[in-house]
């Protein structure tokens, strides 16, 4: 019998979280179910969240916002789910550091900067620092939602569907008027010989596992966002890596040219790209560990010795449950299939986050799990992510909304472009962009100062695309990308301020070409 513990009358500091919950996830209190339920309350659920991630958490607080009453269930002795634990706050933290290296590097015995020649970084130094500091983040989830948010939850104990009213969880019955799934999504696996082998991780293994530093050379497989992302923190830190891409890498950054700037930036760090390549097996070494990766490519197979292979082969939805106990249908991926309403095809049962497929991002999680509740609690709504502004890392942040050049130009008989650098033979080797956290790069390495470009219907004056590589621009591009969905013209964007030198340069630029009557390119 799984001991529980109810702290509904307990207020823990944030400190004294961080405590509890090593002590959950490592200590003595390993298998305790910590109940936060509040026993004086008789009026029926509205709703149980079965997963308290960003969807589970961000659901519960809406539902409870508008006078519901929720449960969340999380088999984690913390809400927040997998971003704060291995997925989003690690990957942030990696990019930062591939960033911070990157200039190091490039700087290297120039100015401040140490000569970089020779320098490894530790990767394991890197994971140990994350791992020892993510409870802190995992405190405030837990502190937040109960202190602050007045959620009810469950935490450190699998809760198990009984029906499409009834979860139990740690030997106690709980009923709802509605279920609302959130049970995220796993890394696929890697299917080939070998890789069960010590030294082959995925993003979640990385963090939990890595206990030795890894050497001179590093294989990462896949082609999309979790693979260049780390594969260009390997690479930062001073190692070979080598990308092994089944098809093209980045296809998810439609705009050929923004494309062709981040990936010959990855190239000049020295990553190494192979398209149309697969993995044919892993070998072991003496030590029972990875020292050795087969690669198929047209040439024929090539062997690569390395220690640790890294794989990003995309999300699996966690269906199996629901789909078992409630019969709930699934798409082609497994994902579990939901209306605009977050309806699943069971009655009062709704479905958000990574569990009904991409974009896996967490916006959606949590705009999902908030658009269920509303609905829950009676309001009409209608949620189908679409025409979302999007970005990834490599040794830079990429964002992007909107339509690629291509795509435009395939759509409107007129595009114009405003870019920077300037579209000229030396454009490239100019000192811009240059604004916050490109100066440097802007006066000593001018090509690695960044890419932007605007998009523009020259009948309507509208912006109909936006792509930026460099630092800084994401919130911009939050906002930008609402704009653009509500009409943005140029005219409008030119008549903005600008915090000079703001990342973007998209409002100044605008107002040079704002002026004219029949619009140019910049
Ligand atoms: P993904 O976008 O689903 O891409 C999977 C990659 O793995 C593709 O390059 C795919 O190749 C390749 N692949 C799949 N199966 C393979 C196999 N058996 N052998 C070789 N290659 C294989 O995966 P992801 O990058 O892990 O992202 C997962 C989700 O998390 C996405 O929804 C993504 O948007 C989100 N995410 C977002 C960020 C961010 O910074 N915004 C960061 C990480 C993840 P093909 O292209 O040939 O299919
Ligand atoms: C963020 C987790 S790390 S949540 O979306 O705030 O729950």
């Amino acid at each position: 019998m799984t001991e529980v513990v109810n702290i509904r009358h307990e207020h823990a500091s944030i400190r004294e979280w961080e405590v509890r919950i090593e002590q959950l996830l490592e200590g003595s209190a390993r298998d305790a179910a910590v109940f936060n339920v509040n026993e004086d309350d008789d009026r029926e659920y509205d709703a149980i969240f079965l997963g308290g991630g960003g969807g589970g958490r961000f659901g519960a607080a809406y539902l409870r916002a508008m006078g519901g009453r929720q449960l969340i269930i999380e088999q984690w002795p913390f809400l927040g789910g997998s971003c704060p634990h291995n997925a989003c706050v690690p990957h942030h933290l990696f990019s930062e550091c591939a960033a911070e290296l990157m200039l190091q590097r490039t700087m290297s015995g120039r100015l401040w900067f140490r000569d970089m020649t020779d320098v490894r970084a530790s990767i394991k130094d890197v994971v140990d620092v994350f791992r020892r500091g993510r409870v802190g983040p995992h405190a405030i989830m837990n502190y937040q939602s109960k202190e602050q948010l007045d959620l009810e939850y469950v935490l450190n104990a699998r809760g198990t569907i009984i029906d499409a009213h009834t979860v139990e969880v740690a030997g106690r019955r709980f009923r709802a008027k509605n279920l609302v799934l959130g049970l995220g999504a796993r890394a696929q696996e890697l299917h080939c010989p070998g890789a069960d082998l010590k030294g082959v991780f995925n993003y979640a293994t990385l963090v939990e596992d890595l206990d030795y530093e890894p050497g001179d050379t590093v294989v990462v497989v896949g082609g999309s966002k979790t693979a260049v992302e780390y594969g260009c923190f390997f690479n930062a830190t001073g190692r070979r890596t080598i990308l092994v891409v089944r098809s093209q890498l980045l296809k998810t950054i439609t705009d050929d040219e923004t494309r062709g700037y981040v990936v010959d930036r990855m190239r000049d760090q020295g990553v190494e790209i192979l398209e149309g390549a697969l993995v044919d097996r892993i070998e072991a070494g003496a030590d029972g560990r990875a020292c050795a990766i087969h690669i198929k490519t047209s040439k024929g197979i090539e062997r690569i010795a390395t220690d640790f292979v890294f794989h990003a082969l995309g999300e699996t939805p966690n269906s199996e449950m629901p789909a078992a106990a409630l019969g709930v249908k699934l798409g082609a991926k497994n994902e579990v299939l939901v209306n605009s309403q977050l309806q699943t095809s069971v009655p009062n049962v709704y479905a958000i986050g990574d569990l009904i497929g991409g974009p896996m991002e967490m916006f959606k999680a949590r705009k999902s799990g908030v658009y269920a509740a509303r609905h829950i609690m009676g309001e009409a709504i209608e949620y189908q992510p679409k025409a979302w502004p999007d970005f990834l890392h490599t040794h830079y942040e990429v964002s992007w909304m909107g339509l690629s050049e291509q795509e435009a130009r395939a759509r409107y008989k007129d595009i114009i472009t405003i870019k920077m650098p300037p579209d000229t033979p030396d454009g490239l080797n100019v000192a811009l962009p240059a604004s916050d956290r490109t100066m440097l790069y802007a006066f000593l390495e001018p090509k690695m100062s960044g890419f932007q470009k605007l998009i523009l219907d020259a009948a309507t004056r509208r912006v109909v695309g936006a792509f930026h590589v460099g630092y800084g621009a994401k919130d911009a591009f939050q906002y930008l990308n609402h704009l653009m969905k509500q009409g943005l013209t140029i005219d409008q964007l030119g008549d903005m301020d600008e915090l000079f030198l703001n990342p973007t340069h998209f409002i100044q630029l605008a107002r040079l070409r704002a002026g004219n009557r029949t619009l140019r390119n910049l």
